[in-house]
């Protein structure tokens, strides 16, 4: 990997109305243009709704359960990050362009961004949720580590961008409901990180179903073991620890750091919880999605 330049928490900048990381908007181009093809199977998520988790679990399915090759390179290489684009470090479009196919590709991309390819080609998408107050305070945590976000300010100041969508990707409510709606006429498979936490192997059948793809029992067990967050936290092909410092600084924060559901309750306020539920009830008007904030 070549030299990366610290970053300096730039500002974000917005593609068709939805905030970005500039470095990523710098090159919006290529991912607009990005040509997807047929077998390309996605997972997309509203950033920390549980990616990395269901890269890996679909990483070992697409290798039958195989570790050796599944820890042959950090998961953001094996798993390429479509909008990805921070200078010194190919871009995801760049790595893609080199992937054979099948591909397997990561995006936290809202729905109405999508380059329009993946619609064309009936491309497979497995989408995960996570409860919206879990994924602020996880939010709020890898601004802090992860240098190219904007400085995130107090938790209070944070928690007020996420809840208007000033924040990278934009607003929680929207990507959740976009891919939601968008489910009903796509190959979506749309998963709840809750779900992943109170029964993995339930929701890793599903994955197999979805990919038509069938696992012995034991490999199926292998498969939860290596997947659950203690396992993947000191996994050094999972934890994110291979990227330089300059990049994450797990000093500040691991990028594996709690994995729950419910952590959220050490770190709201009341008021910011009543003012957070009140809010929540107004953008979730009329929308059938239920999210649990505990298990
Ligand atoms: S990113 O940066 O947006 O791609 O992050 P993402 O991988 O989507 O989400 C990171 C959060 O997922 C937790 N995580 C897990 N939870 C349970 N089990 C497993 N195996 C697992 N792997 C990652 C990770 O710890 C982040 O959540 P928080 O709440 O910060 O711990």
């Amino acid at each position: 990997m070549e030299k990366v330049e610290p970053f300096q928490f730039l500002p974000l900048q917005t593609i068709r109305g939805i905030p970005f990381l500039s470095c990523f908007a710098d090159r919006w181009a290529d991912v607009e243009s990005f040509q997807a093809r047929p077998d390309d199977l996605l997972v997309c998520t509203y950033p920390k709704a549980g990616t990395t988790w269901t890269s890996e679990i679909v990483d070992l399915i697409l290798n039958d359960g195989d570790l050796e090759k599944a820890n042959r390179d950090p998961i953001y290489m094996r798993v390429p990050f479509l909008e990805f684009a921070v200078p010194g470090v190919p871009t995801g479009t760049e790595l893609l362009v080199d992937t054979p196919s099948p591909r397997f590709i990561k995006s936290h991309l809202p729905v109405q961004l999508m380059p329009k390819t993946f619609w064309e080609n009936n491309c497979k998408v497995i989408y995960v949720a996570r409860n919206a107050k879990d994924v602020a305070v996880s939010y709020y945590f890898f601004h802090q580590m992860a240098k190219v976000h904007p400085k995130p300010g107090t938790w209070d100041n944070f928690l007020e961008k996420y809840m208007t969508g000033n924040v990278s990707f934009g607003s929680w409510y929207d990507h959740v409901k976009g891919w939601w709606e968008k489910s009903k006429e796509q190959r979506i498979l749309y998963l709840f990180y809750e779900d992943m936490k109170e029964d993995p192997k339930r929701e890793i059948q599903k994955i197999l179903k979805f990919m038509e793809k069938d696992l012995s029992e034991e490999v199926l067990d292998k498969i939860v073991h290596k997947t659950s967050f203690n396992e993947m936290k000191q996994n050094k092909m999972t934890n994110y620890r291979t990227l330089p410092t300059t990049i994450m600084d797990h000093s500040v924060s691991p990028f594996m750091r709690k994995g729950i559901a419910g952590d959220w309750k050490k770190h709201f306020t009341v008021t910011q919880n009543e003012s957070f539920d009140e809010d929540y009830e107004r953008n979730m008007a009329g929308c059938p999605l239920r999210f649990r904030t505990e298990l």
